[in-house]
């Protein structure tokens, strides 16, 4: 991330973009979810939403301005992005150009670490990265809150892994102009006082979901029954997260991030028609969750769009927790995150 600087706007200056930058931004997890969208072009959620970013799985975006090109070119871990990706980068660069007032086209290339379209929060380090690395290529002085404003433009969750440790994504005020919906919608640093957690991530299928988090959470905010409900009852959920958080409780934390996830899964379950992205693995690490708490264990479950499960416990727990989940899963990878940095531009880059 940039130093922190009160310009939001634009310094549409040639001279001040980079020719080539690069940043990285690692994943978020979120423990109160972000789950339908009152705006869909310019991504405003309908509730507040609080996360954790990670210290794995980073995405590493390089940009580089082309005076030559005619379209902007992207690869993703190596090969050309197509169709949806594609479509969702290029449009994303052209929001930044318009703040720069530039108009070269520009030569992305973006690594991550994590398995694409399964859940792990792919979009959310890639357009965090991108957003940092894009902002400065074009030459725009951004500060953290306005670059969260820009990476929530790319993927909601982006907006929140411009932070590191904890963050609140801010729904924005409803009923609002556009222009004021989107000046109040961004993350900030939620800060936790003595806790030191561990997230044990079960990877039980890394391959792409069939229903996007994109078309499931609009399917889920049109169709469903119990969508009002679970929107009404996260306010609740974030604020005795956020006293949880404040007073360092962990089995509070956990407890009110797993009864948020699986509310937020009840919700696509009642859609029409409905999206179930738990399996069976899904429910055997859920199991194997249940009984390290009735052995005394706190341990606590949350679920994206994906089959995956990221258990929450403390970090001097996680390696049992990591034996339980591994039985419960034999062909499945696991793997212990903790809190991570938040997204930050890798300065040797620039030239
Ligand atoms: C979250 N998820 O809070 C929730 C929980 C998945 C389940 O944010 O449409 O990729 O790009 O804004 O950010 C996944 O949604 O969706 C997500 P878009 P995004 O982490």
């Amino acid at each position: 991330m940039r130093r922190e600087h009160p310009t939001t706007v634009a310094r549409p200056l040639e001279q001040d973009a980079a020719n080539s930058t690069a940043a990285v931004a690692h994943p978020n997890i979120a423990l109160i979810k972000y789950w339908g969208k009152r705006d869909e072009r310019l991504i405003l959620p309908w509730t507040d939403s609080l996360s954790m970013t990670l210290d794995v799985f980073p995405t590493t975006t390089r940009v580089r301005l082309d005076p030559e090109a005619a379209q902007d070119e992207v690869t993703l871990n190596g090969e050309p992005a197509a169709g949806e990706v594609a479509r969702r980068i290029t449009a994303f660069l052209q929001l930044v150009r318009e703040m720069a007032g530039l108009d070269r086209r520009a030569v992305v290339d973006t690594r991550n670490t994590v398995p694409t379209g399964a859940g792990l929060a792919s979009s959310a380090s890639g357009f965090a990265a991108l957003a940092v690395a894009a902002a400065a290529a074009y030459g725009i002085d951004l500060d953290a809150t306005a670059l969260s404003r820009l990476a929530r433009r790319g993927s909601g969750s982006a907006s929140r892994s411009v932070f590191g440790g904890f963050a609140v994504w801010h729904a924005g005020p409803e009923g609002a102009t556009a222009a004021q919906g989107d000046l109040g919608s961004y993350a900030e640093p939620v800060s936790a006082a003595g806790i030191d957690p561990a997230l044990v991530i079960a990877v039980v299928n890394a391959g792409p979901k069939a229903v996007s988090s994109r078309e499931a959470m609009r399917r889920t905010v049109d169709t469903s029954p119990l969508y009002r409900p679970w929107a009404a009852s996260s306010k609740d959920d974030l604020a005795d997260m956020r006293a949880a958080l404040g007073r360092g409780d962990l089995e509070a934390v956990g407890e009110i991030a797993e009864r948020n996830a699986l509310g937020m899964h009840a919700t696509m379950l009642a859609a029409r028609p409905a999206v179930r992205y738990l399996s069976p693995a899904t429910v055997a690490v859920l199991d194997s969750v249940l009984q390290l708490r009735r052995d005394g264990v706190a341990a606590y479950a949350t679920m994206d769009a994906g089959p995956n499960v990221k258990v929450l416990c403390r970090r001097a727990d996680a390696r049992r927790v990591a034996e339980a989940v591994r039985g419960a899963v034999p062909d499945g990878t696991v793997l212990v995150a903790g809190p991570g940095p938040g997204a930050r531009l890798l300065n040797e880059d620039r030239c």
